[in-house]
């Protein structure tokens, strides 16, 4: 293999097209990482219709990762005390087939479980629902959308009858003003920002409101800065709603036409006056009235929202209360508009589609439709029934359930969750009671690989073939490039062979993951994610394509194409051409609901779950750095970003360092109800007073006693089950006598300089 191939950014979900070079040669000549491995060339992928060519730092980096600290060879151990010992693929299967069978027949399927991920492609995802909820005939599988995207998934539900965001990258460049809420666009999908930072530069009429407590990068190119009180959104979605119908700045027709509800939320903003809001949100009431103003002056609003959204006690209803105003305004289903959420990972939008979570079957099915276990049940070739119409475990109901003796079985797989789940000394104690756990990961060592009895080594990014979508629907073919290091295998092969294993040779009858991703999108077909036209064949020939794309459109297009010039077809396809062909959903405004119309899904603010107190009086919030990607498995080993971000910190107020003493680069001690960890203190006017900051990437692998989750809780929304991972209350002590090593303890000038290249 030397020439280059096209493929997709492993990390974000904005999904830029990437292509990769073989390094040249064997000589010193080649570009070498620190361990001595030969490095591949990675540049943006200028035909990749979402990236145009454009890649941010940690898509340029990949490659520096790729061969450093992999996870080789299957490991076993008969309990967590005990070192690993290698074994063979058939001894760790064996024993994995054995612990199921055995508490199948003990405990019963639904004491085993498996925790994924939205690093799988799509082809792994499908698998493992068909070996779990299909085969097993438990619904235990989620992943870490549920940490994630859950809410956003809960809230389209409610609102537009099903999953999936509307809108596209194109719409980035066609708004009259881009709504950012609980997104730091900026430094987590630097490329989405980028195109509409562009854009707002040479439109200097379209305007930019920016929603988050801290004054980021992104909140620096706002036209409008709303610095809100952590967990007030819904005051402030309900607020500005109250102002246009103040105005009498809604959408008469479209409300009248196309949706329901309206009266009930009519009645709940009549609460939200601009002197209650404002004072709830922390806010001036004349830049309260300016967004209001922005949203009623307008042709197309377009707002983006993450984790700073979805996170959240409430997150489905700030979700729902952000839908809403696009529904009273008549702002979706038209170029540059729309309410679109801001996938997280590279592929939580195939994890999706492939119904991984556990509430979820593919094709946007739920396992609570009768009709829907039915389908799937028939095109698996399964008896009646053989679905469980009770959803399973979320993720932290896993961690309950190994607490309580009832789970007997967890399988984990492209997450780290002894770093990234909320509460974590409780996670770890959970873990640690674990009967019998499965690591499937890449990299060795990570903090998750200490609480496992099995290892397993996944063969990653570019060592198998599969697909991935990105947040507008695109799907792109990453094919294999290099041969996985050791003996890592793919993560779908692994589940296919296990349930082979188990008798169910039929069901995983797979050669290769074209065979799976063809048994896949026929699950899709006439669902709002209908794949039935996408093929790897395609893929491969046109290059990525966005959904939906069904079997009956591709035909369509085929027959025109035949009746016509034949040259004409690879034009079409190809180039500016692409541009044309983004698709917007509902652009009919018939929704994906029973009645075809929109919902008005009305909610009352109710705040934080964990309100600060006079013993616990700061709003902690968690989040990401441009240069790490979450737990650092390979930003942490990537020279360029630890230099970026050597060190975690706290962000603290002038104001709130002044009352409590506290010095630049002091070591500070961060306190909440369930745990502590300690942060140099980097004051800046960029947080609200009251409010710290830390970032969530440092896991004990990385750093002493600086991990996030030791201080944040599990309380979730009642409808996604997504822990409030942005927000609980904490203490600030100033430490006086430093720690004992040398890792936990910054020294003055790698701190200073780390501050200085820190444009805040
Ligand atoms: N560099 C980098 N990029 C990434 C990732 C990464 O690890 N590193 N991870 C990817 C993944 S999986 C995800 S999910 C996304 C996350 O992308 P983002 O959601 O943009 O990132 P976060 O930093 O987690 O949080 C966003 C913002 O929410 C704000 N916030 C906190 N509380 C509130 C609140 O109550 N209301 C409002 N309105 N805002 C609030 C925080 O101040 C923060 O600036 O990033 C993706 N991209
Ligand atoms: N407090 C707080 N906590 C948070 C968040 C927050 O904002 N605040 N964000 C949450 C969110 S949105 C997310 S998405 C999670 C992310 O948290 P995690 O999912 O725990 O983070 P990652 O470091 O991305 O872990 C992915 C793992 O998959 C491995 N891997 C990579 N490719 C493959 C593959 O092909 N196969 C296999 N088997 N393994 C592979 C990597 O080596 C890595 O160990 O964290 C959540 N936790
Ligand atoms: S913006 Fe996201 S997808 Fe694009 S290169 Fe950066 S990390 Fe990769
Ligand atoms: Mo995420």
């Amino acid at each position: 293999m030397t020439d280059s191939v096209k493929t997709l950014c492993p990390y974000c979900g904005v999904g830029c097209g990437l292509e990769v070079t073989p390094p040249a040669g064997s000589g010193r000549a080649t570009n070498r990482d620190s361990q001595g491995n030969p490095i591949w060339k990675v540049v943006g992928d200028r035909s990749h219709p979402s990236s145009q060519g454009m890649v941010c730092v940690k898509g340029a980096t990949i490659a520096e990762s790729l061969d450093k600290d992999r996870l080789k060879y299957p490991m076993m151990r008969d309990s967590l005390t005990e070192p690993f010992r290698r074994v063979s693929w058939d001894q760790a299967l064996d024993q994995i087939t054995q612990q199921i069978q055995s508490v199948l027949a003990t405990q019963g399927a639904d004491a085993v479980c498996m925790y994924g991920s939205g690093q799988f492609q799509t082809e792994d995802y499908y698998v493992a629902q068909k070996l779990i909820k299909g085969c097993l005939g438990t619904n235990n599988f989620d992943a870490n959308s549920r940490l994630c995207m859950s809410s956003a998934v809960a809230g389209y539900i409610q609102s537009l009858g099903s999953d999936g965001p509307p809108c596209c990258y194109d719409d980035l460049e066609l708004t009259d003003c881009a709504f950012l809420i609980g997104t730091n666009t900026a430094e987590c999908h630097p490329i989405v920002f980028n195109r509409l930072h562009k854009y707002l530069k040479k439109n200097t009429r379209a305007k930019l409101i920016v929603v988050d407590p801290r004054t980021t990068k992104t909140a620096e190119a706002a036209t409008l800065h709303l610095a809100i009180k952590p967990g007030t959104d819904i005051d402030l979605l309900n607020g500005i709603a109250h102002l246009l119908m103040r105005w009498g700045k809604f959408d008469t027709f479209f409300i009248d036409e196309c949706t329901t509800g309206f009266t009930q939320y009519a009645e709940v903003i009549r609460y939200y006056t601009p002197e209650v809001v404002a004072r709830k949100c922390g806010i001036r009431i004349d830049h309260l009235e300016e967004a209001a103003k922005y949203w009623a002056e307008s042709e197309n609003v377009l707002s983006l929202w993450s984790m700073g959204v979805n996170q959240s006690s409430e997150g489905t209803a700030k979700v729902c209360s952000i839908i809403n105003l696009h529904l009273m305004t008549g702002n979706i289903g038209k170029p540059g508009a729309g309410p679109f959420s801001l996938t997280g990972q590279p592929n939580a939008m195939g994890g999706r589609e492939a119904g991984g979570l556990s509430h979820l079957l593919p094709g946007y099915r739920s396992i609570k439709n009768a009709q829907h276990r039915t389908e799937i049940e028939k095109l698996w070739n399964l008896p009646e029934n053989r679905i469980s119409s009770f959803p399973g475990r979320d993720v932290w109901r896993m961690i309950t359930g190994l607490e309580t003796g009832d789970v007997g079985f967890l399988w984990i797989a492209a997450t780290n969750p002894a770093v990234s789940m909320p509460d974590l000394e409780r996670t770890k104690a959970a873990l640690l009671k674990s009967p019998f756990t499965v690591y499937q990961d890449a990299y060795d060592p990570t903090e998750t690989a200490a609480y496992a009895h099995v290892l397993l080594p996944a063969a990653q990014w570019g060592e198998k073939t599969g697909t991935m979508t990105n947040s507008e629907r695109v799907v792109t073919l990453c094919p294999k490039f290099r041969e996985p290091l050791g003996e890592a295998k793919p993560d779908w092969e692994i589940f296919a062979e296990v349930g082979r294993r188990l008798g169910f040779t039929e069901q995983f009858n797979f050669k290769t993951s074209a065979e799976v991703h063809r048994e896949f999108v026929q699950l899709t077909h006439r669902r709002p994610c209908d794949m039935t036209g996408l093929s790897y064949e395609r893929l491969q020939q046109e290059g990525p394509i966005q959904w939906p794309c069904s079997i009956e459109e591709l035909k369509q297009t085929n027959n025109s194409l035949n009746n016509t010039t034949p040259g004409l077809f690879s034009g079409l396809f190809k180039g500016k051409d692409e541009k044309t062909k983004a698709k917007r959903l509902y652009t009919n405004w018939k929704f994906n609901t029973p009645d075809g119309r929109a919902k008005f899904v009305a909610f009352h603010a109710k705040g934080l779950a964990e309100i600060p107190d006079a013993q616990y009086p700061f709003v902690l919030t968690v989040g990401r750095l441009y240069g790490h990607w979450h737990t650092m498995t390979r930003t942490g080993r990537i020279e360029k970003i630890n230099k970026m971000h050597p060190l975690p910190f706290i962000e603290i107020h002038p104001k709130d360092a002044e009352r409590l003493g506290f010095k630049e680069g002091q070591l500070i001690e961060v306190r909440s109800r369930r745990g502590k960890a300690q942060f140099p203190a980097m004051i800046t006017k960029a947080i609200t007073p009251g409010c710290v900051f830390v970032p969530m990437h440092w896991g004990a692998l990385w750093a002493d006693d600086a991990e996030a989750n030791s201080l944040t809780h599990p309380e979730s929304c009642p409808i996604s089950l997504e822990p409030e991972l942005k927000a609980c209350a904490v203490q600030l002590v100033a430490v006086t006598a430093l720690p004992k090593t040398e890792n936990s303890q910054p020294t003055q000038s790698t701190l200073t300089a780390q501050l200085a290249s820190m444009s805040h």
